[in-house]
């Protein structure tokens, strides 16, 4: 708690000359009668308090430094469904805050006092949430090394006939033995060719041999996520096509993380692991012409049509720093996420190569890609799905990035976890 108290005080002295901070928790949202959803708190809300209750507001006099939590006020019916939910005295206690008041005295708190803007308060909190703590760096280790295991059980586990669903069971089971009980994503477990549909959710297809898994799964600690991706071979020997697909998809990883330091911008990360993959596919006949040509016309994003990386933290795909941190995108191509990396930033490294019918088979695509793009072969691939390698890292203040996953993902590696 004294963590959360930092923080505060690290906002509070951004928004010193702004007057009052009023930051409201989440609330339940009702899934259907009777029944709310599983509660997640507002990531704002839990980077600063910690609080994992709904209902809840946070009033901070930046100031002053004088904080005040507000909580629901319970009664006896909601006691017998409930249970116990800390009063006044013992949530003061328990979250280390100077006063502590109920959630129906919060307006006639707020009355007449200058309370700083929604815009102004969000930018502040993108800034300081940019750059994690040594705290909340445990905490997502934590989240990654089980999730990690739990990947591993995933590989260990998987055989030929089974469903996707039953790896989601393995891999949330492992999560929450070892209490984590809530995910960060929904889990994406992708066979064959399901695979190629990036947000796959279904996860009820037959696993069958030959065939690729793909799951893209993580849960959280305390709301900070880990975000890992590993692809392996259901009967757990890749074929050679396999092979040759995965080995570009590794080398471009594993070069993209190297090259993840301080100072470095996210955008040319991304162009890099563009160039990587098409001069990987140009080696396997898929693509032919300059690299320079395959990033710039887009040819290249037929098989890799999303980011290598983003930020991670409280919510899958973190804030990116505020506005003090906005830069022009110095590339060529369209890149989503744009930073200047900087010590503290927890990003992923994602890249990936997938055969998607729907661009494959795109008539306009076709014409404008004519001459780069294999398209006879691209098709004899679209039962393939794709492969995905997902990683998360630490950018350091020297030195190269910290790896946060440890997954197997060297063939061998995924052969032995697989054979486990
Ligand atoms: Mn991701």
């Amino acid at each position: 708690m004294s963590h959360y108290r930092q923080l505060r005080a690290a906002l509070a002295r951004k928004l010193a000359s702004d007057g009052l901070v009023h930051l409201a928790g989440g609330t339940p949202i009702p899934r259907n009668h009777d029944v709310d959803y599983v509660f997640r708190q507002n990531s704002d809300f839990l980077y600063l308090t910690g609080v994992e209750e709904p209902g809840c507001h946070l009033v901070l006099d930046a100031k002053t430094r004088r904080e005040v939590l507000f909580v629901p006020r319970i009664d006896n019916h909601h006691r017998v469904w409930e249970g116990h939910v800390p009063g006044p005295a013992e949530a003061r206690r328990l979250f280390r805050v100077d006063r502590v008041m109920y959630a129906d005295e919060l307006k006639g708190y707020l009355r007449g006092r200058r309370v700083v803007s929604p815009s102004r308060l969000r930018d502040a909190l993108d800034d300081l949430r940019a750059c994690k703590t040594p705290a909340e760096l445990e905490l997502m280790t934590r989240a990654n090394r089980i999730s990690g295991a739990a990947h591993r059980a995933v590989m260990a586990a998987a055989r030929p006939g089974m469903r996707e669903y039953e790896l989601q069971a393995v891999f949330e089971a492992e999560c929450v033995r070892a209490g984590l009980r809530h995910l960060a994503y929904p889990s994406i477990v992708a066979a064959g060719a399901n695979a190629a549909v990036l947000h796959y959710r279904r996860n009820d297809a037959v696993l069958r041999s030959g065939e690729l898994l793909l799951i893209d799964a993580g849960a959280e600690d305390r709301g900070y996520a880990a975000d890992i991706t590993r692809t392996f071979p259901v009967s757990g020997r890749f074929t050679r096509r396999q092979r040759d697909i995965y080995q570009v998809v590794l080398e471009t990883q594993k070069e993209c993380i190297r090259r993840a330091r301080a100072g470095v911008n996210s955008a040319d990360l991304h162009v890099a692991s563009m160039r990587l993959i098409a001069d990987g596919l140009k080696s396997l006949g898929l693509l032919t012409g300059s690299l320079d040509a395959l990033v710039e016309t887009g040819a290249v994003r037929l098989f890799y049509p999303h980011g290598l990386t983003h930020m991670l933290g409280l919510d899958v795909h973190d804030v990116t720093g505020g506005k003090r941190r906005v830069l022009p995108n110095p590339t060529k191509v369209p890149v989503r996420f744009v930073a200047k990396l900087e010590p503290g930033f927890v990003i992923t490294m994602e890249p990936g190569v997938y055969f998607i019918e729907a661009l494959i088979k795109d008539p306009a695509l076709r014409r404008r890609h004519r001459g780069a793009v294999d398209f006879q072969k691209a098709e004899s691939f679209l039962d393939f799905g794709g492969v995905r390698i997902e990683d998360d890292v630490l950018i350091r203040a020297a030195g190269p990035a910290r790896n946060l996953t440890a997954v197997p993902k060297e063939i061998a590696d995924v052969e032995a976890a697989c054979a486990r």
